[in-house]
This record gives structure tokens, sequence and C-alpha cells, in this order.
């Protein structure tokens, strides 16, 4: 600890963002933050991005981690703005980002008064975050936010809270700043170890094995690894949503995406396999649909960081503890290449018989024809990040872009927020400055947090908005055609004239409705300085396949109904 001179809360507060190596704070003011805020004159070094609803300084604090690796910081007042807060911490908790949540609270004499804009919010996050602080004392401020970083880097990340009365920022008091240590990578312990001798074992020994790798390989920085894994033992690899890009696209051990609406192939592999590895990955219901018939004949073994994880959801042979990074650099020398004709043929002939990638025959823009389009300005340019919102949308996304690095695909996807996508993008392209930056939104979730496009706007952040307007809430209208015998209800979403709305906010745009507009439209994006918006009116009939049905195992995986009866495009 180092002695420091008297300081007001608030700058204690500023003073160890500082040291934590933070640049960069999304946040919206209020009157029990307002010292906070006041302080922020004197750390010019902190840039505040001032979002226009604090949801989306949640989102974009998390798509700014996501890209950057660092702690995303957002900061709110009391009461509404805390709250506002919840749905961007709850996505952070489900997705594994790290984010620290600073929220003002009222003075401590007014604590439990219903005083105006009181609002418990410690106890309202105690479920969506990893911990949930608040500081009753100056003195305590400089410790609790070192602690606050730390718990939400170590172990699986996660955000972390911390509120602050309005009273403990004023007051003044001698700051002792803790040294700021970075959180150790994990030891590959010795009783990982032996289970990677008992996982290379098994897999020496697969006949069929794939490995499903997830969002803890990108967080891990666990690519390479995974590659040499992939490599050495000629095992396909299949992604989770979230570990869409730790295993490039197009390499030829690659499949794709697995689950709801996975690839047709990785499915029935999987449903196949007699032996998984999972890496970094929870075997969640999306992953696995119906879980007591998931992978009926397979022996898995289970890698990751958080040991409540391993055996959660599905029985585990070999549980492994620790960090996808470590453990694949052992376990890559203990395997062999085995080469596994049968099964790659299986693979292949799947691959052959039973097309996922299908856009249907129709003179309609069809909503697959913009994505897939948009893959050829992804290859162009190596370094573009990829935001989306959450439904149709997002599937085509992940189905269609080949992704190749880690930060080239942002999404939400434990919690599935829509409207995560427009705020996720601004924090990703700050993060990024110089990199490009596309979202993919649906038509319903844009109307969720467009009033962003100001902030984008002023804060000349140049992200491309590709707007898949089906005029509904397409995935729910799936649902209900499929599975509600087509009672649509509650899914029409008329919004408004998106071109004027976005130029009234400072973002130029365009509308296409025709196949042969789709690339100029993205390359005059691509060539504007600045923000640009491009509405695609496409069919609103297009459903999104394949598809497990709910409740269905993934060996009930339905394919495009126009594929199956051969009747595609
Ligand atoms: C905040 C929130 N509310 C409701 C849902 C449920 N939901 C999932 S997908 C979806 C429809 C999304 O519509 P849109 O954004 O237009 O995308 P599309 O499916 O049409 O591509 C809804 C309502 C959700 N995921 N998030």
């Amino acid at each position: 600890m180092e002695p420091q001179r008297k300081l007001k809360g608030a700058e204690i507060m500023c003073e160890s963002l500082l040291r934590e190596g933070v640049e960069v704070i999304f946040g919206y003011p209020g009157g029990a933050i307002l010292p906070f805020y006041d302080a922020l004159w004197s750390y010019p070094q902190l840039r505040h991005i001032l979002v226009r609803h604090e949801q989306a300084a949640a989102h974009a604090a998390d798509g700014y981690s996501r890209v950057t690796g660092k702690v995303g910081v957002c900061v709110a007042t009391s009461g509404p703005g805390a709250t506002n807060l919840v749905t961007g911490i709850m996505g952070a908790k489900a997705d594994s980002v790290p984010m620290v949540a600073i929220t003002g609270q009222v003075a401590r004499a007014s604590l439990g008064t219903e005083a105006f804009q009181e609002c418990d919010i410690c106890s309202i996050a105690a479920s969506c975050t990893k911990a949930a602080f608040m500081v009753m004392n100056p003195g305590d401020l400089a410790s609790t936010i070192r602690e606050a970083f730390h718990i939400a880097q170590e172990g699986r990340p996660g955000p972390v809270l911390i509120d602050v009365p309005r009273d403990v920022q004023l007051e003044l008091t001698e700051a002792e700043f803790p040294e700021v240590i970075a959180v150790p990578v994990p030891e590959v312990t010795a009783e990982a170890m032996e289970r990677l001798k008992e996982a290379a074992r098994l897999i020496n020994e697969a006949e069929r094995p794939v490995i499903i790798s997830g969002h803890g390989v990108l967080t891990s920085g666990a690519n390479q690894e995974l590659m040499a894994l992939a490599e050495q033992s000629g095992i396909p690899v299949i992604t989770t949503l979230l570990g869409l890009g730790g295993f490039p696209g197009g390499h030829p051990l690659s499949m794709g995406m697995l689950g709801m609406h996975g690839m047709y192939w990785s499915n029935i592999a999987v449903d196949q396999s007699d032996l998984i590895l999972g890496v970094g990955m929870r075997f969640d219901d999306r992953v696995t649909g119906k879980v007591d018939t998931f992978a009926p004949h397979a022996r898995i073994i289970h890698m990751d960081i958080d040991p409540t994880q391993i055996g959660r959801n599905v029985p585990v042979e070999v549980p492994v503890v620790g960090d996808a990074k470590g453990l694949l650099q052992n376990l890559v020398p203990m395997v062999k290449n085995t080469p596994r004709p049968d099964w790659m043929q299986f693979i292949e002939d799947l691959k052959r018989d039973h097309p996922s990638l299908t856009i249907p025959a129709s003179d309609k823009l069809q909503p697959q024809t913009v994505i897939s389009t948009l893959n050829i300005v992804l290859q162009e340019d190596p370094e573009t990040t990829v935001v989306t919102g959450v439904g149709q949308h997002q599937m085509w996304t992940a189905q269609f872009l080949s992704f190749t690095r880690a930060d080239s695909f942002v999404s939400s996807g434990g919690l599935g927020a829509m409207g995560f996508e427009l705020p996720a993008a601004m924090g990703v392209q700050v993060g990024k400055p110089g990199a490009p930056v596309w979202v993919v939104a649906g038509d319903g979730g844009f109307q969720m947090t467009l009033q962003e496009l100001v902030t984008v706007s002023v804060e000349k952040l140049p992200v491309k908005i590709a707007l898949i307007n089906n005029g509904s809430l397409g995935m729910v209208r799936q649902w209900q055609d499929m599975y509600f015998q087509g009672h649509q209800k509650e899914v029409s979403v008329p919004g408004p004239d998106f071109i004027k709305l976005a130029e009234a906010y400072g973002v130029s745009a365009v509308r296409v409705t025709e196949q042969e507009d789709v690339l100029p439209a993205m390359r005059k994006a691509q060539a504007h300085d600045g923000p640009f918006l491009i509405e695609f009116v496409v069919d609103s009939t297009t459903n999104v396949y394949p598809m497990v049905p709910p409740g269905g195992s993934l060996a009930d995986t339905l394919e495009d109904p126009a594929i199956a009866t051969g009747k595609g495009s």
C-alpha cells in the first residue's frame, strides 16, 4: 500500500480506475453519481462516452471488453439509472464478460428510507453479478475497486457492481491504493495433468470424435492451441454460437456451429459421435437440445475454468478444470495423429447430402442473400468485427459468415438480449478505433436501442448498420407459424421510416429492396467516412433452418423443407 494525500471519494474512484488501466467509461449521470462526474474534470485521461440510455452503457462496456480483453466499465446514477443497467450486466454474466458497473446511491443517512431514487441495487444485482459491493466508507473505495477488477477477471470472467452513496463520493480521506496485480493465468495443476492423460487415451482410442469449442477458447486466447490439437489429432471442430471465431471458418476441419440452429451435419455428427471433447463451453440447452438424448453414444471430456459448469448439464467422464490455453498446450503432445477415414467420410456425406446454408428461391430479397453478401466485405478486411442483435438475423449471421479471429463476432448468446447490437457495436468501435465494425440488426431489436444512433453520430463512431427489416419479430413469427398453428400474435412491428430517422440522428442511410443493390450499398457504406445505415427490406416469410424443434434432440434437426423435398435453390 502506498500512502496518498487526502482525496475525495470520487477522486479515489477516478484514480483507482486509472490505476486499473481504464481508458474509457460508458455512462449517464444523475444526482447520486454527480460527485464522480465532477471529479472526471480532473481526470481527462478517462474518456467518457455519454450514452442515451444506461442499458446501452452496459452493452457498450460488454462489446468493448470482448474485443479488447480489458474490463469494460459502465457508470449510472442510483434508482432508475442503476436498474437500467441490469439487462447489460446480466448479459455480461451469461456470456462471461469482465465488467465493472459503478452506481451512485443515496447518501448514507437516507439509506432504507425509500428516499428519492433509492433502490437496493446490490440486492437486485446479487444474482446477475459475480459480486456486488456497497462502499460505506471512502477509505474502502480503493481496495474495493481493486477487488472488483480482480473478481471480474479471475476464473470465469463476469460483472461486478460497486454501489457508492453520494456522500461517500464527497468525503475526504487519506487514500491508500493497493498495488494493481494482473490476474495470473492459472497453472495447469497436477490433477489436471492426470486428467489430460486420461483424456488423451480416450481421444487416441476414439473412432468418431468431435471437439466442441466455446467462448472459453476465445477468452483464454487459445485459438492456436485449438488449431494445434485439431490438426495433430485430425478431429473436426464444431463451435458454439459464442465459440465462432475460435477456429477459422474456412479450415478443412471446421464444421461451423451446432445446436438449435446449427449446421445439420454438426448436429448429426455430435449425435453419432463416440467422444466429445468440450473446451470452454457449457453444454447449455441451445447446444444439447433434449439433454436426456444428447449424444447417446459419446463419452464426454469437459475442459472448463469453472468447476461448477462441469457435469452440470451432461454426465462427464473426464472433467478437466483449468484455463483452455494451458490445458490444450499440454494435451497436444499426448494425442496421436489417428486417421479415421470412415468417420471423415460420414461427415463429408452428411455435408454433401444435407446442405445447411440454404436460401429460398424467390423474387423477394432474402435475408440470407444480404448476410452472405456481407461475407464478401468481411473477407476483404480481416480486421472487421460483426455485432448482431438477437433473432433470425443473428442465426443467419452465425451460419453464413466465416469468422477467422476471436474478436470477429460479438453477440448476446446466453441472455439473448434484443437491443444489444448497436450499443455493443459502439463499444467494439471504441475498442478498435481503426477497424471496420458492422452491425447486423433486426427491425425489432433495433427499435429497442436505436436512440444510440445519436451517440455514434456525436462520438464519430463509424459503425455500419445492416438493418434486416422483415417487418416482424421474425424469430417469434417463425415459432408461431411452426408451433402455434400460424397464429401470428403481436409480431408485426412496423417501424418508423428508418432512413429519415437515421438522417434525423445525423447518420447517412439508404434503403435496399433488390438483390443487385446489396453489394453496392455495402460498398457505399464502407467508403463512407462515418456511421452508415442500410435498411434491407427482405422477405417477411423466410424461416431459419436447420432447426432443432423445441424439446427435440439434435437427431431431430429439421432441414429446410424446400431442400428436404428437393425443391431448394
Ligand atoms: C429484450 C428481449 N425481448 C424479447 C426477446 C424474445 N425474442 C427473441 S428473438 C425475437 C424477435 C427478434 O426480432 P427482430 O429483432 O426483428 O429480429 P428477427 O428475428 O426478425 O431477425 C424476440 C422478440 C428477446 N430475445 N429479448
